[in-house]
């Protein structure tokens, strides 16, 4: 397309590709989509790179995903760098942001701290009118949406929190600069993935705090280490072969599990098996063990058991312990989003730290001073909000995005998601979107996500480029069709028997679905791959 072509009366910059988002996934689609000619621009919310890794700077906050696996596998990247930790935080993962930003040339083509509020679709140019906060426009022929799963946080309804008198912050909009805990007063509230890491942060410096939890979290061990050149350079003879593995792997891990289930092995068999993983640390508990252990309730039950001694053995307190694991499972292992953990459990052995189980005595208010249970009031300092995202669609969903058929996609999307393939909706053409709904997106590695199926929605670009259509657009019935083929799968898991952010029930109101297509990377690879062999079936193609 022209570039700057005149518009009414402002000039109105446009581009073959809009990304929106400089994360894992935004960045990978600039620098293949410009290697393959295409016009590209980035807008991004954030001031910096990263996505997740710009907002997420709350204090303990790094990646439960191993290195290498989280990272790109351009060897280009890879050969170059090193990281300090096995999991890094989120500092390092800034400056390999950076660093990979110098390697690609990446940032000349971002536009920074333009949050996208809306796009309409223009039937005469097959084109989308892009706006960003600030009255930036942009038309491009092609939007691919890069949002993330977490790019909306939520912070719940408490009645009370406009007058807390203390200071704070969601821990996905926490200060850039940083914020003391020292000598404070610390409630947090959640007990996911960021809840974890606050804790283990905050009990180095405050002088008291505690942790409301609503369930309790299944967190494993992170079994951390410092990473030293040698070590990596090591590593990186076998990067060539890992990065094949993840390519292969149902979660875009390098992690695989037995064959066997866990119930045809003895019990001696099943405790070494599930041991080894432990000790392996990250997920490989999660996924490492027995390959039915997230299909069938007994197997389930066996790694529950496993991990709720493992808790106990080291929480002295025996009734802070079974609060922390208690006997009957708050859900079925691993179906709710597991975190890793460093020396969580043991914080509740300190003086300074204590535990509000919030199913005992209920949230009732935030007040002036602090928040206020059915068991009393308790005075804060400084109240984290670690309760988590509207994630996956609400991150789309807050954008006023305007398709063919007078909705909204909130409109469209009100009583559930629907895609074909995860990756585009019917009524919005010439839209894609990296990490979307009804995707591997939760399930997945962030990375390998952002590279297999951004390789796919390149070539899905790529090739409607060449054969000059202008416009391609979901089909209803592919849509209909996907949303049998999840269901068939959802109902061979137990992912449905918990109340998490995958079956978008951690939101108030939103409907219950799951959000992540629970096939595998490689079912799911393929699937995209048949549509594009059979001319992409499942989409309305018009030259
Ligand atoms: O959010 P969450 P998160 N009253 O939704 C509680 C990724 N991540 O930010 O479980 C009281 O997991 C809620 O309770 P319940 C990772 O994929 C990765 O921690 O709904 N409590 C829960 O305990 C992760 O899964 C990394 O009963 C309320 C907590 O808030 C995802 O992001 C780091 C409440 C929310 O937990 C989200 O993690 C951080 C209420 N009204 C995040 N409402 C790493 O890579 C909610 N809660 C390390």
């Amino acid at each position: 397309m022209n570039q700057n072509k005149r518009d009414g009366r402002n000039a109105v910059e446009e581009i073959d590709v809009l990304v929106v988002g400089a994360g894992f996934g935004g960045l990978y689609q600039l620098h293949q989509l410009r290697k393959e000619g295409f016009s590209v621009k980035v807008y991004e919310a954030g001031a910096g790179l990263g996505g997740i890794w710009h907002w997420n700077c709350y204090p303990g906050a790094r990646v439960d995903s191993h290195i290498p696996i989280y990272e790109y596998s351009m060897e280009n990247l890879w050969e170059g760098w090193n990281w300090s930790e096995r999991f890094p935080d989120w500092q390092e993962l800034r400056r390999y942001f950076e660093y990979v930003d110098k390697k690609l040339d990446l940032s000349k083509d971002i536009c920074f701290n333009t949050r996208v509020t809306g796009a309409e679709f223009d039937e005469d140019s097959n084109s989308w009118l892009v706006q960003a906060g600030d009255g930036l426009q942009i038309r491009a022929h092609r939007v691919v949406f890069c949002t993330g799963f977490a790019a909306k946080h939520y912070v719940p309804d408490f009645e009370g929190l406009d007058d807390f008198k203390g200071v704070w912050h969601h821990t996905a909009l926490w200060p850039q600069d940083g914020l003391d805990f020292k000598g404070k007063r610390v409630g947090i509230i959640g007990t996911g993935a960021s809840g974890v890491q606050v804790l283990q942060e905050a009990a180095k410096d405050a002088a008291q705090v505690t942790v409301f939890q609503r369930t309790p979290i299944l967190a494993l061990a992170m079994q951390q280490k410092k990473l030293d050149k040698e070590t990596q350079l090591e590593m990186k003879k076998h990067y060539l072969d890992t990065y094949k593995l993840r390519r292969e792997n149902f979660g875009g891990f390098d992690i695989i599990s037995s064959d066997k289930s866990a119930m045809e092995v003895s019990e001696e068999e099943r405790q070494e098996v599930f041991e080894a993983s432990w000790q392996k640390g990250g997920f490989n508990f999660w996924s490492g063990t027995f390959w039915d252990v997230l299909l069938n309730e007994e197997s389930n039950l066996k790694a529950y058991e496993f991990w709720r001694k493992k808790v106990h053995a080291r929480v002295n307190d025996p009734i802070v312990a079974e609060q922390l694991a208690p006997l009957t499972p708050p859900h079925p292992f691993g179906v709710k989003r597991p975190s890793l953990e460093q020396n969580y459990y043991d914080l509740f052995n300190e003086e300074h730290v204590s535990l509000v189980n919030l199913k005992e005595t209920p949230l009732k208010k935030i007040t002036a001073n602090g928040v206020k249970t059915s068991a009393g009031e308790q005075e804060f300092d400084i109240l984290v909000m670690a309760t988590g995202f509207d994630a996956v669609t609400g991150g789309l969903m807050q954008i006023d995005i305007k398709g063919t058929r007078g909705k909204t996609l909130k409109e469209k999307w009100e009583f559930g998601a629907r895609t074909h393939l995860g990756v585009a909706t019917a009524g919005f053409p010439n839209m894609l979107f990296v990490y979307g709904p009804q995707s591997p997106t939760g399930f997945c590695n962030g990375p390998t996500c952002a590279e297999e199926q951004g390789d796919w929605m390149v070539k899905c670009l790529t090739d409607m480029r060449e054969n000059k259509v202008q416009r391609f657009e979901a089909t209803e019935d592919a849509e209909e069709s996907w949303n049998r083929h999840m269901d068939s799968l959802l109902s061979k898991t137990l992912f449905g028997k918990a109340d998490s952010w995958y079956m978008g029930a951690n939101i108030p109101g939103k409907p219950r679905q799951l959000l992540m297509y629970p096939g595998g990377l490689q079912l799911y690879l393929m699937q995209c791959y048949e549509s594009t062999s059979a001319g992409y079936s499942g989409f309305m193609l018009n030259k």
